[in-house]
């Protein structure tokens, strides 16, 4: 900013005080969002049992107990680049990734062929679906002298206090009588994290650092809370390098090898391994001034420059004050109701966790970098509600950090299309940064994902109309729909395109070779054919006759008794458990879609969404259903009740803003913040054709920066 300033040096003093005010309302608003952002500062006395307080930046997390480090709690180092595969099977004709032939289904009349999980193949099956697996990089936590073992419970006046301003947090407690403060940061950049131990305890010897290493099994679906094998020390090596003033530590886990650079700013300290054979490392420090601060950066390269706690700091305090600014923001009455509170509550907390858990170079997995899921994999059907909010924010570059997924997954994606005979490119489901979808009946047969690249370009393009952005989305699109065009099922009978079966609708749960035009997905196809023509126009080309066919004669929305139906033809919708407890998918076509223009029925919307709110057993519902129940309910115009649902008693976040897996998945379950963000984006920013903030008018909300909805 200073250099454009200087272009004005001629202007009097006044002027250029006129324009540095404009700039900065420009940049930051009218709303004191420090003051509102601090105020929900995480603040601790003792550990949480599983949920970490997490330092991070997106590709990288360093997840901490009540000490500042993994002293007592082994919480986890995760990271989008750490991954790690078993040895391949040695069963007779499964030893190779190519021996994995899945099964063959028949699909309108020819066999088609699904990577799903063969019961001959078992064996490589399995190896498929659970590797490569994301890798725990590592501990670090105090060390209270040689044969101590310390407990939390022995550390009065425990405190920590994690800033979300400047990104740091602070410990302070006593331990022998005497004072120790721990200070740690992560790196916006580099995955380095920083730390600055401050104690008497120092001076005389007994207090230090040790590092552990975990080898990685790859055994379980969901590694939580806890990440990593770390009784298995013969299966993985480290060795030290040592340098002046630090040490690299080369961690070897099979073919996975990494890099653990370790710099200190005390001449005479030193880092030893603690026991032979073992991973365990302890950092003493030399000096006795009563300061201990060093940095670790956890790498894939050998090399990196060295760097510091006061540099790391001062990093991530700018990087994490302009997140703050920039972008849109919200304020809510949070003194005078508490309801409000507690929403303002976890909206700030969302957004800082999903700075470090959802903006990667991929996609992140539901649990984010704080424990793993599916292996540490992540889900193509999930992609929209992992990153739709950014663009409602107006936060694009963390958005621009892993949208490139659909390029790079192109390749796979058209021979996935290629080998099941169809046209076009098919996107996979639970992946890993290969693009390789792991082998699975739901993984094989969803097809929601395929559209989530329509929604993305189209919301990009109203931001940012130009010929780039056509370019950008042109390819994608074009093969997105190729294959939704050529998936579509003439049938001759009806004279309209079927979707399905055999398939998996968005709520997995019907029988897949019953599933027949789905209510969402139909929605959906339409959108996302409409949205592919209208680019091919925008860049002035022809449009296929394939899409526009299958878009005008797609089967219609099923209705039975003026209510939509989950599916055509399902039997006793509204009566059988089973459909009425999970995702409530048939509402996304009002609220997260716009309303079909020829289609859609808003009476029987209302109807539908009534009917759900009757017989749905909210109890089993989770993570995304409620802001999904959130969006129809504000675009109808109940701003209450979208409250109410963002409020559910079944939708928690934790003490430090964790989304509550709930009654199905492990704690933290991200797509309960990510679309808890997304709701309030667009209830914020409100829809075309009805304008925002869709909240309660005593609310009086204050809102700045939100994008509009379609
Ligand atoms: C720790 O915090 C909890 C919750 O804020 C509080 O109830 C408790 O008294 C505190 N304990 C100590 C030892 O400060
Ligand atoms: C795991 O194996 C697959 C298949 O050979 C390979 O593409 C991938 O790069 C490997 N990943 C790691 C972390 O070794
Ligand atoms: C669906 O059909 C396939 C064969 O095409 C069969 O293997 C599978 O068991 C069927 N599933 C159900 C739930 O009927
Ligand atoms: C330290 O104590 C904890 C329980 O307080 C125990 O789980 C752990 O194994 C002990 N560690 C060592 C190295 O003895
Ligand atoms: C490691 O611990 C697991 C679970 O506690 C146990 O089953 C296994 O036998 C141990 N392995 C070794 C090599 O000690
Ligand atoms: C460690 O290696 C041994 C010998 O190869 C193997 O039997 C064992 O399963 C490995 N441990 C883990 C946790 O993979
Ligand atoms: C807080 O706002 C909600 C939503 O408008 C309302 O239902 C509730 O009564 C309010 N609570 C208080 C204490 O004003
Ligand atoms: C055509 O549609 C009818 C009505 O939905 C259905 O019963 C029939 O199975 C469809 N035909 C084919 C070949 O899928
Ligand atoms: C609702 O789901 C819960 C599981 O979370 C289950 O315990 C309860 O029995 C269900 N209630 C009904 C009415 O089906
Ligand atoms: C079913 C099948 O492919 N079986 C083969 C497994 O491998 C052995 C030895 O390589 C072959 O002899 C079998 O034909």
């Amino acid at each position: 900013m200073l250099p454009y300033f200087s272009r004005f040096r001629g202007i009097t003093s006044s002027l250029i005080f006129v324009l540095f005010t404009l700039v900065t309302v420009a940049s930051t608003g009218k709303i004191n969002r420090k003051s509102i952002v601090q105020r929900y500062n995480v603040l601790l006395n003792a550990s949480h049992p599983y949920s970490p307080v997490q330092l991070g930046n997106g590709n990288f997390a360093f997840n901490t107990d009540i000490a500042g480090l993994q002293t007592f709690v082994p919480h986890n180092t995760l990271s989008s680049w750490g991954w790690h595969n078993s040895s391949l099977p040695t069963t007779p004709n499964q030893t190779q990734i190519s021996d994995f032939t899945g099964l063959e289904w028949w699909t309108h009349g020819r066999l088609v062929k699904y990577a799903q999980p063969n019961p001959e193949e078992q064996d490589i099956s399995q190896w498929l679906i659970a590797n490569p697996h994301r890798i725990n990089l590592g501990r670090i936590g105090l060390w209270f002298g040689a044969g101590k073992n310390v407990s939390e419970v022995e550390l009065k006046g425990r405190n920590q206090v994690l800033d979300l301003w400047s990104g740091i947090s602070i410990s302070t407690f006593t331990y022998n009588n005497k004072k120790v403060s721990v200070k740690t940061v992560v790196d916006p950049e580099t995955d380095t994290v920083a730390v600055e131990i401050e104690s008497d305890l120092l001076k005389k010897g007994n207090l230090g650092v040790f590092f552990d290493f975990p080898y990685a099994s790859g055994k379980n679906k969901f590694d939580a809370p806890f990440v990593g094998v770390w009784n298995a020390t013969a299966n993985h090596t480290t060795t030290v390098l040592r340098k002046d003033e630090g040490a690299v530590i080369k961690h070897a886990l099979d073919a996975t090898t990494y890099f653990v650079h370790i710099d200190w700013d005390d001449n005479d300290a030193t880092i030893r391994r603690e026991t032979e054979g073992a991973h365990r490392y302890i950092l003493r420090p030399g000096r006795g001034d009563g300061t201990l601060s060093f940095t670790s950066t956890f790498s894939p390269s050998a090399v990196h420059p060295k760097t510091s706690f006061d540099k790391v700091r001062s990093t991530a305090s700018s990087w994490w004050s302009n997140y703050w600014n920039s972008g849109a923001f919200i304020s809510l009455p949070t003194a005078a109701n508490s309801s409000a509170h507690e929403l303002q509550r976890r909206i700030i907390l969302s957004q800082y966790l999903l700075a470090i858990n959802g903006a990667g170079r991929d996609p992140p997995q539901e649990s984010g970098l704080a424990n793993n899921g599916w292996y540490g994999k992540f889900h193509m059907e999930m992609v929209f509600w992992h990153l739709a909010h950014w663009q409602f924010w107006n936060k694009w570059s963390l958005y621009d950090r892993s949208i490139d997924v659909y390029e790079r997954f192109l390749p796979s994606s058209f021979e996935r299309a290629k080998k099941q005979g169809y046209k076009g490119a098919r996107l996979g489901k639970m992946s890993d940064p290969s693009g390789r979808s792991a082998p699975g009946q739901i993984n094989s047969l969803l097809i929601w994902q395929q559209v989530h690249p329509m929604y993305f370009a189209e919301m990009e393009y109203r931001k940012f109309p130009t010929t780039k952005t056509l370019r950008k989305w042109d390819a994608v699109l074009t093969a997105a729909a190729d294959w939704m065009a050529d998936y579509a099922f003439w049938n001759e009978t009806t004279k309209r395109f079927d979707l399905g079966p055999p398939m998996y609708p968005v709520s997995e749960n019907t029988n897949p070779n019953q599933t027949i035009n789905p209510t969402f997905e139909l929605a959906y196809w339409r959108f996302g054919l409409d949205i592919a023509s209208q680019w091919q126009k925008r860049q002035r080309k022809g449009v296929p006759e394939t899409w526009t066919q299958v878009y005008d004669k797609l089967a219609p929305f099923p209705v039975e008794n003026g209510l939509y139906v989950t599916y055509e033809g399902i039997d006793d919708m509204w009566t059988t458990p089973e459909y009425t407890e999970d995702h409530q998918g048939l509402l996304g076509i009002y609220g997260w879609l716009p309303p079909d223009p020829e289609r859609f029925s808003l009476p029987t919307f209302t109807a539908t969404l009534e009917k759900v709110y009757e017989t749905w057993n909210f109890t089993f519902s989770y993570g995304w259903d409620f802001p999904l129940l959130a969006m129809a309910a504000a675009r109808t115009g109940d701003a209450e009740k979208a409250l109410e649902w963002l409020l559910h008693e079944s939708f928690q976040f934790d003490e430090v803003g964790m989304p509550v897996g709930g009654a199905r998945v492990p704690t933290p379950y991200f797509p309960g913040s990510a679309g808890l963000l997304l709701a309030v984006g667009m209830m914020s920013g409100g829809w075309d054709g009805l304008d925002g903030p869709v909240f309660p008018k005593e609310w009086n909300v204050e809102v700045e920066g939100f994008e509009r909805g379609m």
